[in-house]
């Protein structure tokens, strides 16, 4: 096992990562930007670095500053968390190169899964559904009109370098087309710099629902089952839960075992999510996220293991001390991610102090949060600042413990999604699961959401 690890991230996740680390043992290395002096990261880890400024592109993002960080503390391992740098292939490949571990999938892995449409390929071969679409990439405005012939409208327009729904474009007719095409390309090469798109049919009000998967790069492949994560706003989701309401036990099995031949048909290592877009009985194959998620917290409350620490020991060379008839899921988990933002305004970011704060806790309530009373959330990051997880026998039990934690949660002063999410737990079309990725806009019906 290793001996020592840097965290390349901050916030919720930085901890989680510090606490998976206490528990095996293992000294940690905080990383943080000038923003960051204060953050509980830097406070709790067993040494920090200061690796830049406020912007993460001089700091969270800087491999130089890392790796040299790295260097200095001597560390065996670095964990990147999720965002920044946790699915850049070529960050992977430097770390190798200077003799430390990236705790995650292989830089052939994150490559692959990086490129959609190889990956859809991949998928293909394997015999896994996925969305039908264009066979490769549409090249010309001239293509892009004899494919969405061949496909029948309504068809979207993805960026292969893309994935969460950036640089997508829905298109209805011809006549639309060619516009369509053309800013799908340019937005792509702003974002991702690469203009390469394809094209698929357009599934209307679809669901998403995806399996984690955890791999030993050994053969050793599990499924950790599901996570509904349909309830979304412009591509950021709002609330996740398993086990999904929205698959039958019979299409639970064949997405499971899709999700696990992803994983094996690609000699994938270490923990991952295979996205499904689900529609009605029919499921399809969207992408692989080669990373540790956001939203894993569900899954750990469902089967009781904990998947940072799997990542870690994964990483070190152990494999997997479970087969999928040892996999258990109990009750059903429900996230909350609370972000500093104004419903109210156009869920607008407001970053500000916190002056007073009291966290919900008690029966069934686990929080995963990086801020305490006196905290300032700094303008420079994301604005997510606790997730609440609920976990009880049933989905009616756990979204009334939600409901209640959500009550206790205090911010002060600043303005918080938590009664937007209120609101969305005591919606009768949520609670009876009537709902798809268009549910949000439910909420506001003069407003593009
Ligand atoms: C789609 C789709 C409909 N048809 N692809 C959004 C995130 C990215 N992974 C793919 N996304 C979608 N792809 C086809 N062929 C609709 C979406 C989509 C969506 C998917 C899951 C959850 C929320 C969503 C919100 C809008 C669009």
């Amino acid at each position: 096992m290793f001996r020592k690890i840097l965290i390349a991230n901050r916030g919720e996740i930085a901890l989680r990562i510090i606490r998976a680390c206490r528990e095996l043992g293992i000294r940690t290395v905080a990383v943080h930007s000038e923003a960051d002096e204060s953050s509980l990261h830097t406070r709790f880890a067993d040494e920090a670095v200061c690796i830049g400024k406020a912007m993460a592109s001089s700091s969270y993002l800087n491999i130089p500053n890392l790796i040299s960080a790295a260097e200095i503390t001597d560390v065996e391992a670095i964990h990147p968390g999720y965002g920044f740098l946790a699915e850049d292939a070529h960050f992977a490949e430097i770390c190798e190169s200077c003799n430390i571990v990236f705790i995650g999938p292989t830089p052939e892995n994150i490559r692959l899964m990086g490129d959609k449409m190889t990956a859809k390929e991949r998928m293909v071969k394997a015999g896994i559904p996925v969305i039908p679409g264009s066979k490769g990439l549409i090249e010309s405005k001239e293509a892009a009109l004899t494919e969405a012939k061949k496909i029948g409208y309504p068809v979207i327009i993805k960026a292969s370098a893309g994935g969460g729904g950036k640089g997508m474009r829905v298109c209805h007719n011809d006549v639309r087309l060619i516009g369509a095409f053309m800013t799908a390309q340019s937005e792509a090469e702003a974002a991702f710099g690469s203009s390469a798109v394809y094209m698929e049919k357009y599934v209307d009000s679809p669901r998403h629902v995806e399996f984690q998967i955890l791999a030993d790069g050994a053969g050793g492949v599990v499924h950790l089952g599901e996570r509904d994560c349909t309830i979304q706003r412009r591509h950021q989701k709002l609330i996740e839960e398993s086990p999904s309401i929205a698959i039958t036990g019979g299409m639970r099995k064949k997405m499971a075992e899709a999700a696990v031949h992803c994983a094996e048909t690609v000699g994938y290592r270490g923990a991952g999510t295979v996205e499904f877009l689900v529609k009605g009985e029919k499921f399809y194959f969207m992408e692989m996220n080669t990373r540790i998620q956001v939203e894993h917290p569900v899954t750990e409350m469902v089967t009781g293991i904990d998947l940072v620490q799997a990542q870690i020991k994964i990483a070190a060379g152990q494999k997997l001390p479970y087969k999928q008839k040892d996999i258990r899921f109990e009750g059903c988990a429900i996230e909350c991610r609370i972000n500093a933002e104004d419903p109210e305004n156009d869920f607008c970011p407001c970053p500000g102090k916190i002056e007073s704060l009291y966290v919900p806790g008690g029966r069934g309530i686990r929080v995963d949060t990086h801020v305490y009373s006196g905290y300032t959330i700094p303008p420079f990051y994301d604005s997510m600042i606790a997730k609440l997880i609920s976990h009880a026998p049933t989905r009616e039990e756990a979204i009334r413990i939600m409901l209640r934690a959500l009550d206790e949660f205090v911010a002060a002063p600043i303005k918080t999604t938590v009664d937007f999410h209120r609101k969305i737990l005591m919606d009768s079309d949520f609670k009876n699961g009537k709902i798809s990725t268009h549910y949000i806009e439910k909420f506001f019906p003069k407003n593009e959401n």
